[in-house]
């Protein structure tokens, strides 16, 4: 393949447009019309959540603590319980779920699994029976007496009046009101299909807590982008994925995984297929519509999307790969402030037997969330790179170290595992300076510096501590492993090839518990370690 692929036609959609305006935008989501639940059921819970706002951001969704915990401490929803799973499976022979032009019906199940009502959709009015405890709906395009017939026991149905009780509308609607579900027909989706798919909302927003918690605790901004885009598509169980972040008018490609496409052309040339010009925000293209409208795109197929919509799919990827682009939903990454900084875009859901399907309607409420937590971690990311990073090499600064050191040696304190550090000193560097000038002085501590990552554990943390001196804390490393660490890299910058010729470091190295007994102490330790290295004769390891 001479020419270079865009990827946005598979994970951006890259588009024809026809002039889109906010108005029209599609934007499903969930809507609580009204609530008739008493406060501290199951169904008052499963109310919360749904009144809950997907639109805040990770700091609210913490902060109300007691709202998770009650979400935790609910029994398990369950789908498959027998009653309702006959009945909507009967439903789903005889109906499928996808866009409804005419009557559909929404039916809801209960946690204890009897049927919780059923909601009726003729055009644009809606109307329920009896429900009871928001779960789960499955949308089906039969008319509503056959909707309701299927749902409600024989027994039950002269019981079953249709009452304007608590109205919720379940699947999406569109913007001109009408009701969608989601299962799309093109991809041969039946109601019973949909109902399989059907997330455990507890369990959802307890992996959601986890994932916050793993996204607030990354510090490093590359690797919190592929774990985002990594944590978004396990969640929803995406084979594919890009997240972009936004510069101006572009959108760039910051991390791009593609799980079939890696199996089967290996990860490297994926990546090197996949590697593109941005987007320009002002050319068409999915990702960047969501990154200018601010709203979740949720496309069961992207090669049905009905005409009306602002947007559409040009398989320029899915031809040139061999990939076929189906289901996709996107993402703005919004910051807490309100501005859109880059976009999350998940393609191809799978099902358990790795079948291409719609992502859940309620992906899109949860995975804003998980969005909103990935804007906050990605925004604290990157002040650490402002404040933390040293700007001429890129590595962490001297004042990250103190923190570290900090943190590590209060780590070991409650935990006891050895903590090392070491001291790394270039000798004589002046002479380079004086020789060769400073520019080539610089190009030497940058080298010096993807060295010492080049050879480094990921949570080794390397540090330029001030001129010519760098300070590595060994997280979890004894005294043995840390003269080993030293030794190596002491051999590995010897023989490096520098620009203007060779560079030797003289290195002291001292631990917690056995040379120190608090952080400020390891650093003097592991000082004079590293000038006895110097007065012994300069490129060595001393450790105290
Ligand atoms: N090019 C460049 N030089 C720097 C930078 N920061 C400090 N230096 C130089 O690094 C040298 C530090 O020297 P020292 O470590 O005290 O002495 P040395 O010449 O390396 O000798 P020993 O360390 O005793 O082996 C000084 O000449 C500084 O000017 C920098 O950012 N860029
Ligand atoms: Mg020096």
């Amino acid at each position: 393949m001479s020419s270079p692929v865009k990827p946005s036609a598979m994970s951006a959609g890259v588009l024809r447009r026809s002039t889109p305006t906010s108005s029209t935008v599609d934007r499903p989501k969930l809507t609580v019309v009204e609530s008739t639940r008493k406060p501290g059921s199951t169904a008052s819970a499963f109310s919360a959540t749904s009144a809950w706002s997907w639109d805040r951001s990770l700091t609210s969704c913490f902060l109300n603590v007691s709202f998770i915990r009650t979400l935790i401490e609910q029994p398990v929803c369950q789908w498959r319980r027998p009653t309702p799973a006959r009945r909507i499976k009967r439903l789903g022979r005889r109906g499928r779920s996808g866009p409804c032009q005419g009557p559909a019906t929404v039916a809801h199940a209960n946690t204890t699994g009897r049927h919780a009502g059923s909601s009726v959709v003729i055009g644009q009015k809606l109307t329920s029976v009896d429900r009871r405890s928001k779960s789960r709906h499955v949308v089906s395009c039969l008319g509503r007496r056959q909707g309701l017939n299927a749902l409600i026991p024989r027994e039950k149905r002269d019981e079953a009046p249709l009452k304007d009780r608590g109205t919720r509308i379940a699947g999406s609607r569109e913007s001109d009101g009408t009701v969608r579900a989601h299962g799309g027909p093109a991809l041969g989706m039946t109601a019973t299909e949909t109902m399989s798919l059907a997330i455990n909302l507890t369990e959802a927003f307890r992996d959601l807590v986890q994932i916050g918690i793993a996204l607030t605790s990354e510090r490093d901004l590359a690797t919190l982008l592929h774990r985002i885009l990594t944590e978004a598509r396990r969640f929803t169980r995406a084979e594919a994925g890009t997240l972009f972040l936004r510069e101006k008018d572009e959108l760039h490609f910051a991390v791009v995984q593609n799980d079939r496409l890696a199996r089967r052309l290996g990860d490297p040339e994926m990546q090197r297929l996949l590697q593109s010009e941005p987007l320009k925000l002002s050319e068409p293209s999915l990702a960047g519509h969501v990154a200018l409208m601010g709203e979740i795109v949720n496309l069961p197929d992207t090669y049905a999307i009905p005409p009306d919509r602002p947007y559409s799919f040009y398989p320029l990827f899915d031809v040139r790969c061999d990939y076929k682009t189906r289901s996709a939903l996107v993402v703005p990454l919004q910051d807490p402030a309100g501005n859109i900084f880059g976009v999350l875009e998940l393609i191809n859901a799978l099902d358990e037997s790795g079948r291409v399907v719609p992502f859940d309607v309620e992906y899109e409420g949860l995975v804003r969330s998980l969005a909103s937590q990935a804007a906050v971690a990605i925004r604290n990311a990157r002040l650490e790179d402002l404040s933390f990073k040293d700007a001429l090499t890129d590595v962490y600064n001297r004042r990250y170290f103190i923190v570290r050191i900090e943190e590590e040696s209060r780590r070991h304190l409650r935990f006891a595992e050895p903590v090392s550090l070491v001291l790394l000193d270039l000798d004589r560097f002046k002479d380079v300076n004086d020789r060769f000038g400073h520019r080539a002085g610089d190009e030497a501590l940058r080298e010096v510096a993807q060295v010492l990552l080049k050879h480094s554990r990921n949570f080794t943390v390397v540090t330029r501590y001030g001129g010519d001196e760098f300070a590595v804390l060994l997280v979890n490393t004894g005294k043995d492993g840390a003269v080993a660490y030293g030794e190596r890299i002491r051999e590995v910058i010897a023989e490096h090839a520098f620009a203007h010729g060779t560079v030797t470091v003289s290195l002291g190295v001292a631990s917690l518990p056995e040379d120190a007994a608090s952080g400020d102490d390891l650093v003097v330790a592991a000082d004079k370690a590293m000038y006895e290295a110097k007065r012994l004769g300069r490129n060595r390891v001393v450790a105290v």
